[in-house]
Parts: C-alpha cells; sequence; structure tokens
C-alpha cells in the first residue's frame, strides 16, 4: 500500500509538481529496523563498556576512542540505560534535506547534495579525464556487480599503457553504500594526480614513480539504491537477494575471505546490516575485486604494496587486524604492528584524524584490510572521513563540504605514496629489493 503511495508522490514528482517538504515521502526506501534512534554514547573509553554496547546488537554508525554513534531500538536503549550507560539522543541518520519546497528527483541526490555524483555522472566524469590524459589514466573494469553495472577500475602511471616495474598502490572507495563521500574522495584522487602531473613537481614525482588504481565505487547497486527515491535512504549493502530470504544485500566489508564470519565481527542475519554473507565472497563485487587484486601478483611478486579503503564516517585512521583484539595475529608480528602504526599516526597527524588499530573501534571480522595483508601483505589502511557525529551531517554531508573534505586528506594520500616502495623504512627498517 505504502508503496503505491510512494510511487504515486513519485510520479507527480516527475511531472514536475512543486511539493511541500512536509508532504515528502518517506526518507528510507526500506527501512531497516522499525522504530530505532540514532544516539550518542559517551564515556567509553575501556574495552569492557564497549563490549556492553556492542552486545545489545545495535548499529553502530560511527564512533571515536571514547565514545560510539549507534541506531537502537527502544528496548536497546533501555537495556543500554540500565547498564549505567549514558544515551544523547541524536538527529535522524538520514537527513531529510531542504525545508524548502523543492524536486525530488529518483535517482538524483537532493537539493544541497547535488555536487555528489551518481554512478553515471562518475562514468561520465572519468571518461572525459582519460580522454584530457590519454597517456596517464585508462579507465577499465574489473567485472560487474550484482545487478549489472561495470565495477569501475581507473588506472594512473606516467604510461598508462606500458605495465611498469614500480610500486603500485589502491585506492578503494564506497564499499558501503550510503558513504556517498569517498566516491568524491575518490574522483579527487584521479583528478589530481592526472591535472597535476607535469605541473605540480611533487605529483609528478610520485605519478612518475607508482602505479597508482583507484575503485571509486566499489558497491554501485548499494549507491544508486540509496538514492534511488531521490531521498537518501540510509544504504549500506550491497543489492544482491538472499536465496531463502526477503532480506537484500550483503555487508561487503564483512564479506572478506580472511576469518570470514570468525568472531562476533559481523551477523548471520541477511536482515542485519552487518550480514557478512552465505560464505566468503559470496558477493560478486567483492569476489571479482578479489580476482583482480590477485592478478596483480607477477612472477611471485604482490605488485601492488599499500592501500587505503575509504569509508565514512568517524574521522578515523584504521589498520589491521579488524577480527582480533589483539596488536598481533597471524602474520601480522610486532614489527609489522609497529610500522602500521607509525605510518597510520603520520597520516593522522596531517589530517587532525585519530590513528588506533581497527578492533580497537569495535571487533569486525571479513573486512578488506585484514584480507588485503593476511592475504598479500599489502599494507592496508581504512580511513573513515568527515565529520565525526550525527550532528555534523554523518553520513550525508552537504556537498559544499566535499572540496575542504577530501583535499584535507591530500597529505595523507602523498605520505603512502611515498612509502609504498618499502612502509617498514619508517620505522628505520629495510626491505628486500625488488
Ligand atoms: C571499519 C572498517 C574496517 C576495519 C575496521 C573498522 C569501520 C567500518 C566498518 O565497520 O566496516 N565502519 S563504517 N564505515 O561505519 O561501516
Ligand atoms: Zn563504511
Amino acid at each position: 500500500m505504502r508503496r503505491v503511495a510512494v510511487i504515486a508522490v513519485l510520479a507527480m514528482l516527475v511531472l514536475a509538481v512543486p511539493f511541500s517538504a512536509a508532504a515528502a515521502p518517506p526518507p528510507s526506501p526500506a527501512p531497516a529496523a522499525p522504530s530505532t534512534s540514532a544516539y550518542r554514547v559517551p564515556g567509553l573509553d575501556n574495552p569492557a563498556a564497549r563490549a556492553t554496547v556492542l552486545r545489545q546488537g545495535v548499529e553502530v554508525l560511527g564512533g571515536g576512542r571514547d565514545y560510539l554513534e549507534v541506531q537502537a531500538t527502544p528496548a536497546q536503549a533501555d537495556h543500554l540505560r540500565a547498564s549505567g550507560l549514558r544515551l544523547l539522543p541524536l538527529p535522524a541518520a538520514a537527513p531529510v534535506p531542504a525545508a524548502v519546497p523543492g524536486l525530488v528527483v529518483p535517482g538524483e541526490f537532493p537539493i544541497g547534495y547535488q555536487g555528489y555524483h551518481t554512478y553515471r555522472r562518475l562514468t561520465a566524469e572519468l571518461d572525459a579525464l582519460a580522454a584530457a590524459h590519454p597517456h596517464q589514466v585508462a579507465v577499465s573494469s574489473y567485472g560487474r556487480s550484482a545487478q549489472g553495472r561495470p565495477l569501475l577500475l581507473v588506472k594512473i602511471s606516467d604510461e598508462v599503457r606500458a605495465d611498469k616495474h614500480e610500486p603500485e598502490v589502491l585506492f578503494s572507495c564506497a564499499q558501503h553504500a550510503r558513504e556517498h563521500l569517498t566516491v568524491e574522495m575518490c574522483l579527487h584522487i584521479v583528478r589530481r594526480l592526472a591535472q597535476g602531473y607535469g605541473i605540480d613537481p611533487a605529483i609528478t614525482q610520485l605519478v612518475r614513480s607508482r602505479v597508482v588504481w583507484v575503485v571509486p565505487m566499489a558497491n554501485p547497486d548499494g549507491a544508486e539504491y540509496d538514492i534511488s527515491t531521490g531521498l537518501f535512504g540510509l544504504w549500506r549493502k550491497n543489492r544482491q537477494p538472499n536465496p531463502g530470504d526477503a532480506e537484500i544485500g550483503t555487508d561487503l566489508n564483512r564479506n572478506w575471505g580472511d576469518e570470514w564470519a570468525c568472531c562476533g565481527g559481523s551477523s548471520a542475519n541477511p536482515g542485519n546490516d552487518t550480514y557478512h554473507g552465505s560464505a566468503p565472497f559470496s558477493a560478486p563485487e567483492t569476489a571479482q575485486l578479489r580476482d583482480w587484486v590477485n592478478s596483480r601478483v607477477i612472477h611471485g611478486v604482490q605488485q601492488i604494496t599499500a592501500h587505503i579503503d575509504f569509508h565514512s564516517f568517524s574521522e578515523l585512521v584504521l589498520w589491521p587486524y579488524g577480527f582480533t583484539a589483539s596488536d598481533t595475529g597471524p602474520g601480522l608480528n610486532n614489527f609489522d604492528a609497529a610500522a602500521f602504526r607509525k605510518l597510520g599516526e603520520q597520516m593522522a597527524a596531517t589530517n587532525g584524524y585519530t590513528p588506533e588499530q581497527s578492533s580497537h573501534l569495535y571487533i569486525n571480522d571479513g573486512s578488506i584490510g585484514d584480507w588485503m595483508w593476511a592475504q598479500h601483505h599489502i599494507w592496508s589502511y581504512t580511513l573513515e572521513m568527515y565529520p565525526t557525529s550525527l550532528t555534523q551531517g554523518g553520513f550525508y554531508p552537504p556537498a559544499n563540504v566535499i572540496e575542504r573534505e577530501t583535499a584535507r586528506n591530500d597529505a595523507a594520500v602523498d605520505l603512502l605514496l611515498s612509502y609504498a616502495d618499502c612502509v617498514p623504512r619508517i620505522i628505520g627498517a629495510r626491505c628486500a629489493a625488488r
């Protein structure tokens, strides 16, 4: 019934009938959990207090060293209060933008967000960049999404058509559908390297000595779904059906094959936002990105040495492992942990983010970073972008922050690129000659 009403409203809007914001359709095309509210939970400066929150099964939206922002049902909120925690009410996680009457266009970003790129606009801009810089930028795909969209891959190099023997660095964005600011981050990286090459000496030097790969929208079906009504849907997962279950989607950043579903850092319930999928790499989006990363092993040597997976929000620099609270783990010794920490701290010093091992935020299993390290010893970081709180827009900051908040990471990106020949150099260690 409601669906019919929504379609009727949208049909009217397509006919360009203005309407007041009060008559807007519900913000979420598919509310994940009925009657949940968002709260900030302060005072979580120790693992025990954080565990109390996470045990309730609330949805974590963001957080820092001593707080989490969560989406909770009334019953969960009561439990948390009963265990002595303070819950500060927050604005809705998916804002209904623009209190002024305006047009809502299905499949487009709302008013105030039109600087963001839909999949179609992203493709067009990348093609234009490749056409303007044919020797430095090449656009291809590493497969297709569950709904058949080409999964975009950008290569940037001084001789993009050659297979050069240089350290390779990967930047990936938007595994999570609603984290649209990260798409802008990846696009910013491509633009800056392409347009700065031959003009800015530091950029020219980086592009000459590295091969840069960019996956600007790892989850295009989810990103498009999130704006499909013209208002934000707070969608996180991909859009793959789950056989035998009405709930849609897998959390791509719980679907990677290292210690998959091992440790309570993901959900076995297809209706949950951190559903890990039916098996490791059950999502076509992760399986094909895995295959492509594996294909960069040449003569037994993985060419990619360093990686950033961009997320939002919380302003954090995170590193493996996520599946264990321990600083070390299989294939990750004290020495590796020290290098991860040192470079993470140095990146954080450039952008003002908070650096920490990812499991210290919360235990997460099946993430991309754990797999990149465990499988390939790629120095993989997760950057959680602006803002730090739902009160500043959460997943949906307005488009007027895009320029500032993407440029904010330029120095961190350059630092990772500059160490990509030998990350342990940062703690004074040496690397084997390539
Ligand atoms: C994250 C990612 C990778 C390792 C540790 C933590 C955070 C990320 C997530 O849960 O996948 N947070 S987010 N963007 O809010 O979903
Ligand atoms: Zn994310």
